[in-house]
């Protein structure tokens, strides 16, 4: 089981100036920041980056919200890294997100949810790879 992950603070998050918070509570959890940067996605490259989902009705409009702002993509370390963020997150819907999880303080809607976090030890190496080059990694 690898022991990292990756995340990306979403577009509404960063414009609801959530993101000194987020990244605060994710260290206080106990992640270590392997790499990280402030970005915004072009619609082709979020069209890439969740691939996916290109059959599922709500792709389109995951492209348009994922490419619609700034960013802060980032590689997180910590045992169990990808099911302790998941969990940290909480569910894909903020409404049902667990009391004190990063969607359920942040996210406003099912679509607009804050945060990503990788769901298997798989994607979150693709993923990590889709943003960060190894020198960028420490
Ligand atoms: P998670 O991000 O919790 O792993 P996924 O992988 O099922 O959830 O979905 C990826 C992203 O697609 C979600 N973070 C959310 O922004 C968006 N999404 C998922 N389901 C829906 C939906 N039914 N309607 C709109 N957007 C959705």
């Amino acid at each position: 089981m690898s022991n990292r992950t990756f995340t990306m603070i979403k577009p509404d998050a960063m414009k609801n100036g959530h993101a000194g918070l987020i990244i605060d509570r994710i260290i206080k959890e106990g992640f270590r920041i392997v790499a990280l940067k402030q970005t915004k996605l072009s619609a082709e490259k979020a069209g890439e980056f969740y691939a996916v989902h290109k059959a599922r009705p709500f792709y389109g409009e995951l492209v348009a919200f994922m490419s619609s702002g700034i960013i802060i993509a980032a590689i997180l370390e910590k045992d169990n890294a990808v099911t302790s963020f998941r969990e940290l997150i909480g569910a894909t819907n903020p409404a049902q997100a667990a009391e004190g999880t990063i969607r359920k303080l942040f996210a406003t809607s099912l679509g607009e949810n804050a945060i990503h976090g990788s769901d298997s030890d798989e994607n979150a190496a693709i993923e990590g790879a889709f943003f960060f080059s190894a020198l960028e990694q420490f």
